[in-house]
């Protein structure tokens, strides 16, 4: 039989057996993702190409130059009209697909939220079966919980604080609480801060919002995580998420405005933490995380 096209080729050249080789990292807003584009060196999949006619091309031309070290696959296109963005590249050992969800089409705003991350983490897992997912992005934190502006936090469980569905289990469904992927190696080496982390689709908070943020104990508040673990867990891909806090919801300052007055200065430690846990991933197999 003929051998498969270079596409369709295991991950062969992996840095070593079982080592986790493919990262796809879920972020919602271009001003968080930017610094981390530059610093891994990424580039754009061009939204009107085709993905995987280009990366054959790719991978012929490495197989070429390295025997192959590094699979450039990302095997399906996002499809045609998806404001949805990836960039990509290899990073020592890995290779990195950074999705976001884009621009909306009638605002030209990040596409926040649940709906357009679950979007866009189910597309990006079709397309290139990651070994892990890392969500990575802004939060609100409580003081109450031990939050300051600029901690980073890796959140143990998700939940949704907005799902309200009072019928005996389908409240459960709502609320949606899961652990993660559980990284003891990576807290005790990086020194982040453990957390809940709660999700909805609203940057502010309700008193409703705020009954269900208590009950699912969170110590952080986002607009994505839940969602983003929903879609990993359903195709049982590993994921972990850090969060960097930008305003403090129980604080006295209004939480957009504080949001946007910190959210370039966190946003750089973000990326100085997500840069470690990468450095910290490479060469490693997802049982020593
Ligand atoms: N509540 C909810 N989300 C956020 C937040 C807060 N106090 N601070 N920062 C965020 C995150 C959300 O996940 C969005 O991606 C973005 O920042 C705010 O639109």
């Amino acid at each position: 039989m003929a051998p498969p096209p270079p596409s369709e080729q295991p991950d062969a050249a992996a840095p070593g057996a079982g080592a986790i080789s493919r990262v796809l990292i879920v972020m919602a807003m271009e001003k968080e993702a930017t610094p981390l584009v530059n610093k891994f060196k990424l580039v754009e999949a061009p939204a009107s190409e085709s993905i995987l006619l280009r990366h054959q091309n790719e991978l012929s031309k490495l197989y070429r130059l390295s025997a192959g070290v590094h699979s450039a696959r990302f095997t399906t296109r996002f499809p045609k009209g998806a404001p949805w963005t990836r960039f990509y590249g290899c990073y020592k050992d890995l290779h990195l697909d950074l999705v976001m969800p884009g621009k909306d089409a009638v605002f030209g705003v990040d596409s926040v939220g649940t709906v357009s991350a679950a979007l866009v983490t189910y597309a990006s897992i079709q397309a290139s079966k990651p070994d892990l997912i890392i969500n990575a992005g802004t939060a609100g934190g409580f003081k109450a919980k031990g939050a300051s502006i600029k901690d980073i936090f890796l959140a143990s469980d998700v939940a949704f604080h907005d799902r309200r569905i009072p019928i005996p289990v389908f409240d459960m469904y709502g609320i949606g609480a899961r652990k993660t992927f559980a990284a003891p190696n990576i807290l005790k080496e990086l020194n982040f801060k453990v957390g809940k982390l709660s999700t909805g689709d609203s940057l502010d908070m309700c008193s409703e919002d705020e009954e269900a943020i208590l009950s699912n104990d969170a110590t952080i508040k986002d607009m994505e995580g839940a969602a983003v673990a929903y879609v990993a867990d359903m195709f049982s891909t590993p994921a972990i998420f850090v969060k960097a806090v930008t305003d403090i919801v129980d604080g006295d300052k209004p939480t957009a405005e504080e949001f946007l007055n910190n959210l370039i200065s966190v946003t750089a430690a973000l990326d100085v933490a997500v840069t470690k846990m990468v450095d910290f991933i490479c060469g490693k197999r997802i049982s020593d995380l």
